[in-house]
């Protein structure tokens, strides 16, 4: 018997470019096994994922095409190629969440007949398409650009950097630190800094390092956890969908309910450094009184 061969893939996408001076993707050849209606695409937006499937044999064929995000089926469509050149695209409509995925398209059911014949099961010697790796990222401020890529997450024009709030564009506690008083109390301290500099400029120095240092972990922390935070109440979502008080559920409340209070935390300029300010005293406070102890040798 002859080897029946489903192609997954063709070739290579050619893009139009030149002639009406306008890029248009994923039109032409096609380039891989699995493509999307649009690229990038970030967490919470619809995307429609495609493969395609052609018959070169002397059999008609009949069978379902599944897509699966990892282990997950997420759509299942009846195919049919016909002989010598039957083809069809097959699509699915998948909303992400923030995270890498590996997606595929998998032949299942696969049956073949020549004209006249009942269908026969058949095992294809390929039933999985190459698989499609996607990290897909947060775009908080929808401009297209993820978060990881975007250096002001939020779009109010403040580098992520400097963002006292750099997921939430219209803080309020931004927009106090972009006034008075804290940015009273920052110009202040600066001026401190700028005097005590002249003195002793090695402490300066080195308290603007840290300082700076500080912040770049608490920016990163920031969003860090505010995609953790995305990904639990998405979990939480789905193990209350699917049962009302199960041990995961009260698990994962807990969990987004820390993990809440830690964003709002690191989101927080002020709040941070109060927060942080407090956990230095308490460890300052015991650890000088027990060196203090040891040096004098009580
Ligand atoms: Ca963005
Ligand atoms: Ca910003």
């Amino acid at each position: 018997m002859r080897i029946l061969i489903i192609l997954i893939s063709l070739s290579v996408f050619l893009c139009p470019t030149e002639s009406f001076g306008e890029e248009i993707q994923n039109l032409g050849f096609v380039q891989s096994s699995i493509w999307y209606d649009k690229e990038p695409f970030f967490a919470g937006e619809p995307v429609r994922i495609y493969t395609i499937l052609a018959n070169s044999t002397e059999y008609d064929f009949g069978g379902m095409v599944a897509f699966y995000v990892g282990e997950d089926k997420i759509s299942s469509t009846s195919v049919t190629l016909s002989r010598y050149g039957g083809s069809q695209v097959v699509f699915a409509d998948w909303t992400p969440s923030f995270g890498t995925y590996s997606i595929t398209a998998r032949i299942e059911n696969a049956q073949i007949s020549k004209p006249g014949e009942t269908p026969r099961a058949i095992t294809l010697s390929q039933t999985v398409s190459a698989p499609s790796q996607k990290f897909v990222d947060l775009d908080t401020d929808k401009d297209k650009v993820g978060n990881q890529k975007d250096s002001d997450d939020d779009g109010d024009k403040i580098p992520d950097t400097q963002d006292p709030a750099p997921l939430v564009a219209d803080s309020p506690v931004k927009k106090s630190a972009l006034t008075s008083p804290a940015s009273a109390t920052h110009e202040a301290v600066q001026e401190i800094l700028d005097r005590v500099s002249e003195y002793i400029p090695g402490v300066v120095s080195v308290a603007q390092t840290v300082f700076g240092a500080l912040e770049k972990v608490r920016v990163a922390e920031s969003q860090s956890i505010e995609q953790a935070r995305e990904k639990a109440s998405e979990d939480v979502a789905e193990s209350a969908a699917q049962d009302s008080e199960t041990a995961s559920l009260l698990s994962g409340r807990s969990k987004l309910a820390a993990l809440s209070i830690a964003g709002f935390v690191f989101d927080h300029k002020v709040v941070f450094y109060f927060v942080f300010g407090i956990i230095g005293w308490f460890v300052l406070s015991h650890l000088i009184p027990f060196f203090w102890r040891k040096w004098r040798g009580v």
